[in-house]
């Protein structure tokens, strides 16, 4: 699917909203390369960078001694270093930016969000559900997090603001009937996406296990496909924990595609391409910011540009 802004708008959301990663890394490099010839110090300096910037410790040293290959004992300006290590990270990116494809013929197709409590699954089916409604498509949402009633309401008021309906339950009612009446809500209504929040509390891996397999287990009463799509919400604030995390919810759900959340608000952004290195898992979109048009899809070569500072006067 594609975005709905306008292309220039969202790049330059993009660029504001990986503006902390960016400052980090721009400045790093404009620190250790101005004057410097590409040698051992300089490579170790930029190798802790990218480790501190959360692209984790296996890129960090690949990245660096492809650059020492090229060059070393050279001079090298930072700007041609900060285009090195883009085209490098964009091509890492690449095989895992792929864009969530709804087929058509599903009516709906099923999208259950899960993730650890705070990551953003509640926002990102808000602003998911807009975007979908603005690009024509019947929607509609189930609070199937009942452990909150706070949960329930949360979701109801991105549903009036795009006015989608959302089936609930009863505080503490089993989420997988109110997942399960959704579906045949959904179904019966001819709506194009059906779009399931869960609750996310880890602390009690043996519950949520069972209670996202119940869910999906009822979903499949409908279509055995079902859930089409089972998406992993995580925080990018939360840096190098994201791919534990990831770890522990690969054991509670077949997870086919990540959303990555807050890149706003941390200088961690490294972390979506620790994340493409070693979880091997489609990134479908990314979140910066709170409002409702603060997601896109995930674009390999945009998102390393900006990630490096790099696209200055776009927009
Ligand atoms: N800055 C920023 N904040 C975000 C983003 N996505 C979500 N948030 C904020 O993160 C907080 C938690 O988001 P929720 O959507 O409630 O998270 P959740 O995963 O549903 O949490 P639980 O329901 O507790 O499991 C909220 O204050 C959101 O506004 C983002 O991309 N950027
Ligand atoms: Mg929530």
């Amino acid at each position: 699917m594609s975005s709905v802004a306008p292309k220039t708008g969202w790049l330059s959301r993009l660029k504001q909203g990986l503006g902390k990663t960016s400052g980090k890394l721009a400045g790093g490099i404009t620190g250790i390369f101005t004057k410097a010839k590409l040698d051992n110090d300089s490579i170790e300096s930029l190798e802790e960078l990218l480790i501190e910037s959360d692209l984790g410790a296996s890129v960090a040293s690949e990245l660096s001694a492809a650059l020492a290959k090229q060059r070393f004992d050279k001079q090298i300006a930072p700007d041609e270093v900060r285009q090195f290590l883009a085209a490098q990270i964009a091509a890492i990116l690449e095989p895992y930016a792929k864009p969530l494809v709804l087929d058509a013929s599903r009516k709906p197709s099923v999208i259950m969000m899960v993730g650890v409590n705070g990551n953003g699954k509640t926002t990102t089916i808000g602003k998911l559900a807009s975007q979908y409604r603005q690009q024509g498509l019947k929607v509609m949402l189930a609070a199937a997090d009942t452990f909150r009633a706070a949960a329930v309401e949360q979701l109801q008021v991105w549903g009036q603001r795009a006015n989608i309906p959302v089936i609930t339950g009863e505080f503490e009612a089993d989420p997988a009937s109110v997942a399960f009446r959704a579906y045949e809500q959904a179904k019966a209504a001819g709506a194009d996406v059906l779009l399931i929040d869960t609750a996310g509390r880890l602390q009690n891996k043996a519950n949520l296990m069972a209670e996202l397999q119940k869910i999906s287990k009822v979903l499949k009463k409908i279509d055995p496909e079902a859930p089409h799509h089972t998406l992993q919400v995580l925080d990018a604030t939360t840096g190098q924990n994201a791919l534990s995390q990831v770890q522990a919810f690969k054991e509670l759900a077949q997870i086919n595609g990540l959303v990555i959340t807050k890149l706003d608000g941390t200088a961690k952004g490294g972390i979506v391409v620790a994340l493409a290195k070693q979880e091997k898992i489609p990134i479908h979109y990314i979140g910066i910011g709170e409002g409702i048009e603060d997601i896109s899809d995930f674009s390999a070569t945009d998102f390393a540009q900006n990630l490096l500072g790099l696209q200055e006067a776009i927009d």
